[in-house]
């Protein structure tokens, strides 16, 4: 007789393409809606899934992992970022976490150097004119934004990511600066020409354009502080498409407002989807709704991602992209 196929919860709507495999492969039950399920929702899908596979739209903390059937064995995320986890507690309930690192780096890099330029160069600014039909002719001060080539970039996490922008920002010319746990390989730092801060708070002071990069966990959470936010030079600029909360949102906005910083590219907010209300409406704040791996082929290959961690778990191995509580 055929093993039983295990009962997986899917919590948003994925591709096409990688829910008709997973009804294949798995006793699947998708969210035809797409709503972001609701806790009473999440509570019941615990109590009886072999695997939830989760986005980061879903809390999963102490008390819904609590919550959880005998059968639940397996969080396949969706998703690279695991900060929305609790991964200790469900790794001491016996309940494996995937993630589908990888997939999403060359994606997300490009869409951080579209907030570098597009902050750099005014560009939201300059759309939204000419939709407005406020493009009278060309001026010769009109628009001025900030040359690109030869700015320092700090990058703060020199992971996947992280070395994937510093890859594109130097063929953009930039300067490759960088903040991290430990030096990139002898390698990598000679193909980039990247300069180590083991000191944070020195390169803060020094770049022209800071990037983040780094996993939100308890040690990075408001890494960006209000007190090393204001270490920032005037004409400074700050990015990120990591996740809010590396950030003190407020800090940062009121820097913005105050013209303490220079501009700002943001992916990611503190509060997600609530964004600090001052941000909006400042012309120097370019905002995107988390659209970093927002392309096709990532969410494809996210998809796949989730199926191989899955399928590998049901046939009794170890998933490929476990995270570990030592990883965080
Ligand atoms: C994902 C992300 O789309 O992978 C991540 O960590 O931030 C996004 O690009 C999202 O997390 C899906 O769960």
């Amino acid at each position: 007789m055929a093993a039983r196929k295990p009962k997986v919860i899917v919590t948003r709507k994925l591709p096409d393409s990688v829910e008709v495999r997973m009804r294949e492969l798995f006793d699947t039950e998708l969210n035809e809606t797409d709503e972001p399920m609701s806790r009473k929702a999440l509570i019941d899908a615990v109590g009886r899934c072999d695997v939830l596979a989760s986005t980061i739209t879903d809390r999963i903390d102490a008390g819904l992992i609590a919550k959880a059937g005998e059968k639940l064995k397996l969080i396949a995320n969706f998703g690279a970022g695991v900060d929305h986890i609790d991964v200790p507690v469900a790794n001491a309930a016996g309940i494996i976490v995937t993630n589908t690192p990888g997939v999403l780096t060359e994606d997300t890099a490009d869409l951080t150097m579209t907030l570098m330029m597009a902050t750099l160069r005014r560009v939201v600014e300059g759309a939204n004119m000419v939709q407005a039909g406020e493009f009278t002719g060309w001026a010769p001060t009109a628009m001025l934004g900030r040359r690109i080539t030869g700015k320092r970039l700090g990058i703060i996490g020199m992971g996947r990511i992280g070395t994937a922008v510093a890859r594109r920002a130097k063929a953009f010319g930039l300067q490759i600066h960088y903040h991290n746990r430990k030096p990139v390989s002898p390698r990598v730092s000679e193909e980039l020409e990247a300069t180590y801060w083991d000191s944070l708070d020195q390169m803060l002071a020094r770049m022209d354009i800071i990037s983040v990069h780094s996993p939100h966990t308890p040690a990075t959470f408001h890494l960006l502080s209000g007190r090393r936010l204001k270490l920032l030079q005037p004409h400074a600029i700050v990015i990120n498409t990591a996740r809010g909360g590396i950030i003190d949102e407020p800090a940062l906005a009121d820097l913005l407002a105050s013209g303490a910083i220079a501009g700002v590219g943001l992916d990611v907010f503190e509060l997600e989807p609530r964004i600090n209300p001052k941000l909006l409406k400042l012309p120097n704040a370019v905002l995107l709704p988390h659209m970093g791996s927002a392309t096709v082929e990532a969410r494809v290959d996210m998809g796949e991602k989730v199926i191989i961690n899955i399928k590998t778990w049901m046939d009794g191995h170890k998933p490929p992209d476990r995270v570990l509580p030592q990883m965080l």
